[in-house]
């Protein structure tokens, strides 16, 4: 492994990095069959060792094909449109219960799951999805400001950056409503759920302010966001810290930081379709997938969380050594670093929705 110490700007960064973004096993498509003999998965991008995906095909005698998405609102607009049939999906924790209430989901019987005792202590039977009826925790990710050393370095490590009154740096916001409210109601010192009306009109009056900016270019996603500061197009992104570290081994410059008013966190899971094709097959998948050695290959390879205990001795040596490779217990305790959660029904979550859409139609 390839990990170079320089480029990481907190230890809760050891993430680890060491190939290019995934591609081959990440291909568009179409699935339209019903044949037993493929999987159909719907994931994040650049969220998988394609070679995992190639030994389980081999392993099986299956193909599996993965569309990805960049934020749970497209796949979940997506899944609910109809005309793609998929097995498998990986929504973030506070996706699952409105998954639910769409009916999208079935039971995994994880009794059926050989591989389920591997899941750390922490992640069973999350709030989410008590009993762990309906999901597996897959991967966490927390999200942070990234820039290619090569070009630029800020004199803080702080939302102030994108969110203060200078107008001199080209940047870049996730697609991703909760990330972006979330960052700025942290930055105005909030909870990242709040349901607060004055507390999201504030964080709305500051977005306003920084789309209307003349270095505000757009909202994009991790990857997307990852290409732009390689490309030396931005000065700074907001963006998935995995997504960043996937390129910082073979581009040193390019670095992350988790600002310090603190940031958003989201465990990602692997949840079965209720309208699954090949329920079997994405069984077995996510049992592969909770596999020791394959689960910790994953996380070798997109240097995102690792929630699985027995994946531990497998992961990367300098991961395994920092204990800051598990959500960093003192900022999670503090709320210094806060799960994204599901936001009550009723007002504020129509205000979240009324913020977003206001920004992106700018
Ligand atoms: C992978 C992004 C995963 C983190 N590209 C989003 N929760």
């Amino acid at each position: 492994m390839k990990l170079n110490r320089a480029f990481l700007c907190l230890p809760v960064l050891l993430l680890g990095c060491q190939h290019p973004p995934a591609a081959s096993a990440t291909q568009p498509s179409r699935p339209t069959t019903t044949d037993a003999s493929i999987l159909r998965v719907f994931m994040w991008s650049d969220y998988i060792d394609p070679q995992v995906v190639r030994a389980f095909e081999r392993a099986k005698g299956v193909r599996v094909v993965i569309d990805t998405y960049e934020s749970n609102e497209s796949m979940l607009a997506k899944l609910q449109g109809g005309g793609a049939s998929y097995d498998l999906a990986n929504p973030s924790n506070y996706f699952i219960r409105p998954m639910l209430r769409a009916k999208l989901l079935q039971p995994l019987q994880t009794r059926l799951l050989s591989n389920f005792r591997n899941v750390a202590p922490g992640f069973l039977s999350p709030a989410y999805d008590p009993g762990n009826v309906y999901t597996v925790p897959y991967q966490y990710a927390a999200t942070g400001l990234a820039y290619n050393a090569a070009r630029f370095v800020p004199k803080s490590q702080s939302w102030n950056l994108i969110f203060g009154p200078s107008d001199t740096l080209k940047f870049v916001l996730l697609d991703d409503p909760r990330e972006v409210i979330g960052a700025a109601l942290k930055f105005l010192g909030y909870s990242v759920n709040s349901t607060a009306v004055p507390e999201l009109r504030a964080a709305r009056d500051l977005l306003r302010r920084v789309v209307a900016k003349h270095g505000f270019l757009g909202f994009d996603g991790g990857p997307g966001i990852r290409n732009r500061l390689l490309a030396g197009d931005i000065d700074l992104g907001q963006i998935y810290v995995g997504d960043l570290l996937q390129g910082a081994a073979e581009n040193p410059g390019l670095r992350v930081f988790l600002p310090r008013e603190g940031t958003t966190i989201s465990t990602d899971t692997l949840v079965i379709l209720r309208a699954a094709p090949n329920p079997a097959l994405a069984r077995a998948f996510i049992d592969w997938v909770l596999t020791p050695r394959v689960s910790a290959a994953i996380s070798n390879y997109t240097s995102y969380g690792n929630p699985n205990s027995a994946a531990r001795p497998f992961l990367d040596p300098l991961l395994r050594s920092d204990a800051a490779f598990n959500p960093p217990q003192a900022d999670l305790k503090s709320g210094k670093i806060e799960f994204i959660e599901e936001l009550p029904a009723g007002k504020p979550p129509r205000l979240y929705d009324r913020v977003w859409s206001e920004l992106k139609s700018r």
